[in-house]
Formats: C-alpha cells, sequence, structure tokens
C-alpha cells in the first residue's frame, strides 16, 4: 500500500473537455495510488467520459460545453455532498505529475486548512514562450490584487480545504481559478505553494482563448477590491458558509 493510501483520502477532481486521448491515463495513476477520482466531463464530444469511467473514475457529466470553473464548481458540489475534508484537483490533458501528489498531501497533512498549489518553474527550458509571459503577467496582478506573494496563479494542481467549497463564485471558465485564489486570500485561508514539474508534451493543445479568457480574468482581478466579508464574523456573502 502507497503512502496516499494510508494517508486520509481526500477525493480528486478532474475538469475534462475533449481530453479523451489523455484522462484515462491520468485517472488510472491516480487510482494507482489508492485515491477515489471524480471527472467532470463538460459537454465533450470526444469518448472522454467513457474513458474515465473505464480507467475508474465516477464521471459527472455536463450536456453542454459550461467551462472549467463550471467544472470546478460541480466537483465542489459533489466533495460536499460526500463529507470530503478536501478536493484535489488536477488537468486532465497529462500536464500534472500524479507521482507529485505525495509532495502536495503531505504539505495539506501538515497545514490541513491551507491552499494548496502546486507551482511551476517559468524558466523558458521548459515553458513555452506563450505560456510563460501569460504566466508572469497573470502572477504578479493577482499577487498585488491578492495582497500576498503568489508564485503560480494559473496551476490547475491545488488541494482545496473544504471552507472554499461553497465561495459565492460568478465566474465559470478559466477565470473561476483566480476568483477562488483571491477569496481565499479575503478570507485569510493560508496558502502553501509546492514545486511541481513544469510539464509541456509535444502538439500540445489549450483550450484557452488568449482574448477572452485574459480579459475575463482581468475584469475580475480589478473589481476584486469590491468583494466584502462580513468583518464581524468573517462569514461570505450570501450566508454560503451555512452550507459547509
Ligand atoms: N470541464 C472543463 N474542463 C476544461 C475546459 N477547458 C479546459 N478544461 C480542462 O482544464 C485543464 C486545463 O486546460 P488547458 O486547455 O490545458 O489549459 P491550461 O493547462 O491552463 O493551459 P496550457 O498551459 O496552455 O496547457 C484540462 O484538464 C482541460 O481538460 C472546459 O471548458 N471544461
Ligand atoms: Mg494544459
Amino acid at each position: 500500500m502507497s503512502d496516499v493510501s494510508r494517508a486520509e483520502s481526500p477525493l480528486v477532481l478532474i475538469p475534462a473537455y475533449n481530453a479523451g486521448p489523455s484522462v484515462g491515463e491520468v485517472v488510472a495513476q491516480v487510482r494507482a495510488l489508492g485515491l477515489p477520482v471524480v471527472v467532470v466531463d463538460d459537454g465533450s464530444s470526444d469518448d472522454t467520459g467513457e474513458r474515465a469511467t473505464q480507467a475508474g473514475a465516477t464521471v459527472l457529466r455536463h450536456p453542454q460545453n459550461r467551462g472549467k470553473g463550471a467544472a470546478i464548481q460541480t466537483g465542489f458540489a459533489y466533495a460536499m455532498r460526500c463529507g470530503t475534508s478536501a478536493l484535489i484537483t488536477m488537468d486532465a490533458d497529462g500536464q500534472h505529475d500524479a507521482a507529485e501528489l505525495h509532495n502536495l498531501l503531505a504539505a495539506q497533512a501538515q497545514n490541513p486548512d491551507s491552499l494548496i498549489i502546486g507551482v511551476r518553474s517559468f524558466d523558458p527550458q521548459v515553458m513555452p514562450r506563450r505560456s510563460r509571459i501569460g504566466n508572469r503577467i497573470s502572477t504578479y496582478w493577482i499577487s498585488l490584487f491578492a495582497r500576498r506573494l503568489h508564485h503560480d496563479t494559473q496551476s490547475g494542481f491545488r488541494i482545496y480545504p473544504r471552507r472554499l467549497f461553497a465561495l459565492p463564485l460568478k465566474t465559470r471558465r478559466f477565470d473561476t481559478e483566480t476568483e477562488i485564489l483571491l477569496w481565499a486570500a479575503k478570507l485569510g485561508v493560508p496558502l502553501i505553494e509546492v514545486p511541481i514539474a513544469t510539464i509541456y508534451h509535444g502538439g500540445h493543445r489549450s483550450h484557452f482563448r488568449n482574448w477572452e479568457d485574459t480579459l475575463r480574468v482581468i475584469r475580475l482581478v480589478i473589481t476584486s477590491p469590491l468583494w466584502r466579508v462580513d468583518p464581524e464574523s468573517g462569514a461570505m456573502p450570501h450566508g454560503m458558509t451555512e452550507a459547509l
């Protein structure tokens, strides 16, 4: 039995959209560590759902594509129903190495109420230019607005503590992971960063739409100072903590 399967088992969530060629392998690697996996198949037109099921995941399906953030929120709702104390997210395209789950889980075991983020290197040797520029700019500005230092704000390899499962999120696409970072900072949820490998496969295909998704993130970040947390109770707006 591996160290991971002996640890308290959080749930692994893999948001997936047309990830048929890679999702089965990702699920199989995580299942081999003894962790439960849920894949949110976000209206894929390929065999993403079938491949994930065959590899041992529970598959939740959106009939139409709603975005990575919407899939993460479906995962949060599922995690709350399961009573899971923490939710791990990994990408479906093989850019996260399941073997590194040990490191993230070790950090989470020592800091169970923290947000754990796998941080990639932005070294030109390992990250393509386009991604490097976007990642550097977003990490700088999001750190400024979050008022704490982040080293990789776009990484999807994370562990979310239960406190973040019911945020009043307004976004649905690639901006959701930023919205969660900003809320975590506002709520004082500690941030722990863990180095991970930077993996770009040959023939890499991104769903990130440069202009559209970047503009969404900018709009979100510049409005974030207006979001309010009740200073007395530390509660989130809309009574969201009652659901926890
Ligand atoms: N559920 C869902 N998942 C998505 C969607 N778009 C992307 N994803 C998943 O989100 C993960 C990251 O998407 P990518 O397109 O690789 O974006 P990225 O990793 O941020 O960008 P790159 O650095 O270019 O790879 C992958 O696991 C995708 O399957 C979507 O519309 N819905
Ligand atoms: Mg990717």
